[in-house]
């Protein structure tokens, strides 16, 4: 049986705001435009689109104290965090249209609280090219999208770390990352310092998709929240360039496939993020084509067929 979903929320943050490129604010429309809803709706999924959040616009500043738009980044997480905790509070399956990926700080935030009332199991799965765990003294961009796993294990400013209270949302061992194939220096230091359990190209290589997902889902069951947090720069630019920061090497058309069906397989998906889409840098929407693609296989589209 495939999983039954809860209504479906789409969350638009149009924003650039932790960036070190302009363009991902366009990411929602251009995944409106892509027929996300729609392909959610012909796999018999109840869609509402809640339009977009608002927030501050990007000032385009240098750093400050190794932060770019450390105020206006806050802003932008307290708008998303509130609108995730009210679809997870309504029952609904917040999917949150980004905007860059420091905005999975207010939604893993908000779904790390809705966790801990309910008493759920929450497993974080991080697809993406890059760790994104710097902090402001080792960051080399000061972009805070490069910081948003650091933030989240309590690595970070006071307005990031507490956004949900006075504890980090999750610990370390809450989250498992695919794809990554770009990490800074200090970075890595860091990274294993935390003990972060990191799927990388190189494993993905050695085993193949099938084993680092069988790998990464292990203890996952239809108990636990699963959040999938997944940047499009995880994906190969040669099958997405629509991005602002392409690393070489990812994943292909195939293996990223075959990833979401593997997650759709233990039906417990709970919440999506879905970032760094930039309509800037993409070809006639083929990387937002792409995504929904994608997106569709993560809610079961090919389950029904092995059902
Ligand atoms: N690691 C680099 C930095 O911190 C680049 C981070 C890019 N991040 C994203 N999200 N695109 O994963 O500046
Ligand atoms: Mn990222
Ligand atoms: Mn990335
Ligand atoms: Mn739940």
């Amino acid at each position: 049986m495939p999983q039954r979903f809860p209504p479906v929320a789409l969350i638009g943050a149009p924003t650039d705001i932790g960036a070190g490129h302009r363009g991902a604010s366009m990411g929602p429309e251009a995944l409106r435009v892509a027929g996300l809803a729609q392909a959610l709706r012909e796999r018999g999924i109840d869609v509402v689109d809640r339009g977009n959040l608002s927030g501050p616009l990007n000032p385009w500043l240098p750093p400050v104290d190794g932060y770019r738009h450390l105020t206006e980044v806050t802003a932008w997480n307290r708008a998303v965090m509130t609108a995730v905790r009210a679809e997870l509070g309504a029952g609904h399956l917040p999917v949150l249209l980004g905007g860059d990926h420091s905005l999975a700080l207010g939604s893993i935030t908000a779904v790390a609280g809705h966790c801990r009332e309910r008493g759920r199991k929450l497993v974080v799965l991080w697809f993406d090219a890059h760790a994104d765990f710097n902090t402001s003294t080792i960051t080399p961009s000061g972009n805070v999208h490069g910081m948003p796993v650091a933030c989240l294990c309590g690595y970070g400013p006071r307005e990031l770390t507490e956004l949900g209270g006075s504890s980090p949302a999750i610990t370390p061992d809450r989250i498992r990352q695919i794809g990554i194939r770009s990490v800074d220096a200090g970075e890595k230091r860091l990274v294993r310092d935390a003990g972060l359990d990191i799927y990388d190209m190189r494993y993905i290589d050695e085993i193949g998709m099938r084993r680092t997902m069988e790998e990464a889902l292990e203890g996952i069951d239809e108990d636990t929240h699963l959040h999938v947090s997944f940047d499009v720069d995880f994906l190969d630019p040669e099958i997405a360039p629509g991005v602002g920061t392409t690393i070489p090497g990812g994943p292909n058309y195939r293996e990223a496939q075959l990833a979401m069906e593997m997650i759709a397989d233990r039906r417990c998906l709970g919440s999506l993020d879905i970032v760094e889409l930039n309509p800037a840098f993409d070809v006639r929407n083929r990387t937002a084509v792409l995504t929904v693609d994608l997106v569709e296989s993560l809610f079961g589209k090919s389950t029904l067929m092995r059902d």
